[in-house]
């Protein structure tokens, strides 16, 4: 009996220890904080895949820059350190111009325009990424950008000396063709940032200024629509390689169900967050004829800037756009 019991006992051990080597656990680094629409997002894509596979392949998400700084997030996992992961994607640009197609001032200022812009650009943006080890599974846009600053802004003029959080290299060279002085900061570190005087005005949507609670340190808001930029969700090409189809399968659907529920959300969203700097004390506006057309005139540089750092590639998703 005893070795009966003994016998069962060793089965049941092997076939856990067999199904504990087929799970697999993979840490995905967010750079934004729990609470916003693209972490809780990126939680339900988790828990998506975690229970199509049956536990198989379970997603644990590390928000708020817990595991990787937004920074540090795509080099961890083209290099493995962590097998998936999200990133605003327009900070990668000066590694491949492609990165920042969705950055481009006045391109794409709607979020209907942002997807087409985001179909036209999509094959050449997986290209780019696949070059880099990665496997692209899903993306979602943030709100329209706009000009948060301590001071009210009534042409570029008033914008002079200021010191500029620049999220990637578009919000950069905003910067200097403003004379600001420009300093790239995660926004998991803005509201210290403001609040110590490392930066004075940003350009971000209303969802970041939400929820860094900005309205503590700056007064208004300029609603300029200049673009919609997209946080990217990636796999480490190896670890893709290594699931099962139907696993991989699952990551697929799941990933474009979250694309869809994701954009839902940053629409809905939008007025939202404008209204919520308001409640706060914010000056909430658009911006004036003045400040809209230089702003416009930056754009314009910026394209051609873009297109002759994109080359054919660059010019074929513009025309597919403009299409
Ligand atoms: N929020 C992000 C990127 C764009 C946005 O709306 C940020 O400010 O970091």
């Amino acid at each position: 009996m005893k070795k009966i019991v003994g016998a069962f006992a060793t089965a049941a051990m092997l076939s856990v220890s067999a199904n504990a080597a087929l799970a697999e656990k993979w840490d995905m680094p967010l750079a934004y904080a729990a609470t916003n629409y693209h972490s809780e997002n990126a939680a339900e894509f988790a828990k998506c895949v975690t229970d199509k596979t049956g536990g198989k392949l379970e997603i644990v998400t590390h928000p708020g820059g817990s595991l990787f700084g937004g920074n540090d997030i795509k080099r961890a996992v083209m290099t493995g350190q962590a097998n998936i992961g999200e990133r605003l994607i327009s900070a990668h640009a000066n590694e491949n111009p492609i990165y920042g197609v969705d950055s481009i001032p006045f391109l794409a200022t709607s979020f209907d325009d942002s997807e087409k812009l985001w179909r036209a650009a999509g094959d050449k943006v997986q290209a780019a990424l696949d070059a880099d080890n990665l496997v692209y599974v899903y993306a979602v846009p943030w709100p329209p950008q706009g000009l948060y600053a301590k001071n009210e802004v009534n042409s570029v003029a008033d914008l002079k000396g200021v010191k500029f959080r620049a999220y990637n290299s578009a919000t950069a060279r905003i910067a200097e063709l403003a004379g600001m002085v420009p300093v790239q900061i995660e926004a998991a570190e803005l509201s210290q940032a403001l609040a110590t005087g490392v930066a004075e005005a940003f350009v971000s949507s209303g969802s970041t200024g939400y929820d860094r609670k900005v309205w503590e340190q700056l007064k208004y808001f300029y609603d300029v629509q200049a673009w919609l930029p997209r946080n990217v969700v990636f796999v480490n090409k190896d670890a893709w390689s290594a699931l099962e189809p139907d696993a991989q399968g699952a990551v697929m659907d799941c990933g474009q169900e979250a694309a869809a529920r994701g954009l839902a959300k940053a629409k809905e969203l939008t007025d939202f967050y404008i209204k919520g700097l308001a409640e706060n004390g914010m000056t909430t506006a658009a911006p004036s004829d003045t400040l809209k057309s230089e702003l416009q005139a930056f754009g314009k540089t910026m394209t051609d800037e873009w297109l002759a750092q994109a080359g054919d590639a660059g010019k074929a998703v513009i025309d597919a756009y403009n299409q």
